[in-house]
């Protein structure tokens, strides 16, 4: 998944994150609110991670189930600009998000819209609910960055009609920082992102260590860009990562989290900053889970 290639091409505390999301608890079977037959689609990824899935949808709001064969996946969607190719989209998320090359980096952000997505564990259900305007998109499963992970579909017909649920809402603001609302979440449920943004995020929820507070995880980061490795003041192994969403786009998806205080962050590297993870640049909050 990009989280991934974005940990390995990022300062030392994304080893540790890219370790840590391997245990993540996203893509338990969260109770939307509501649920309508028209707009759901339905997506199988396969052990060798191959998305399956119709090839023509709807326009207007729909649900995206998922399950998958392998271990886990990495479910996203995404468009790519005009004259810009699967292939070069491919050699960018390797040169830019694995690698660290600027160009690429910035070559893929212009070129690439991001839908959002959700990770999605071997027999758990990944719910992930956006409106899609008429075009062509990919739908890829990002653990695996080759051209048999994307599959090409088609938005086009009538409407859903479906509404996108409600449920509380994280909202990315500015360049990059979180909105300071809402302070709590529920354990369970559906989970909406909007990125009122002028750059692409993800959501990453991770649980603080007992007695630990935001403030910690600020030195700790504080730390770790003076070259101390201290030990991290939250456990990556507990959280939720969403997909990655581009400026204007609102996602909702389903998630599951033991109750406890966690950290909001996110991870995504600003191609203006030479990369730096947003964490980095104080994309973080606490926020309360229960
Ligand atoms: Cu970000």
């Amino acid at each position: 998944m990009f989280v991934h290639r974005i940990a390995a091409s990022a300062v030392s505390v994304l080893v540790l994150t890219a370790g840590a999301l391997t245990g993540t608890t996203a893509g338990a079977a969260g109770a939307a609110a509501r649920e309508t037959a028209a707009g759901t689609v339905s997506v199988s990824i396969t052990a060798a991670h191959n998305v399956v899935m119709a090839t023509t949808i709807q326009p207007g709001v729909s649900q995206f189930r998922v399950t998958t064969e392998a271990k886990r996946s990495g479910f996203q969607l995404l468009q790519l600009a005009e004259g810009y190719t699967l292939e070069d989209a491919i050699a960018d998320v390797d040169a830019g998000l694995d690698k660290g090359r600027l160009r690429a980096l910035k070559r893929f952000e212009a070129n690439v819209t991001l839908f959002g997505g959700v990770n999605v564990l071997r027999g758990k259900i990944g719910k992930l609910t956006v409106n899609l305007p008429v075009g062509t998109y990919y739908a890829a499963d990002i653990e695996r960055n080759r051209p048999s992970a994307f599959t090409a579909f088609t938005v086009a017909g009538t409407d859903t009609g479906a509404a996108m649920p409600s449920g509380p809402t994280v909202r990315a603001v500015g360049s990059a920082s979180w909105s300071k609302r809402p302070k709590t979440i529920p354990r369970r449920g559906t989970l909406t992102f909007e990125n009122f943004s002028s750059q692409n995020h993800f959501v990453s929820l991770v649980k603080l260590q007992k007695g630990k507070t935001a403030k910690d995880f600020a030195a700790w980061l504080d730390g770790l860009m003076e070259g101390e490795e201290g030990p991290p003041p939250v456990s990556f192994r507990v959280g939720f990562d969403s997909g990655v969403v581009s400026p204007g786009k609102t996602v909702a998806m389903n998630y599951r989290l033991p109750k406890g205080d966690y950290v909001l962050v996110c991870f995504w590297p600003d191609a203006s900053m030479g990369g730096m993870p947003h964490a980095f640049m104080g994309m973080f909050r606490g926020i309360k889970v229960g």
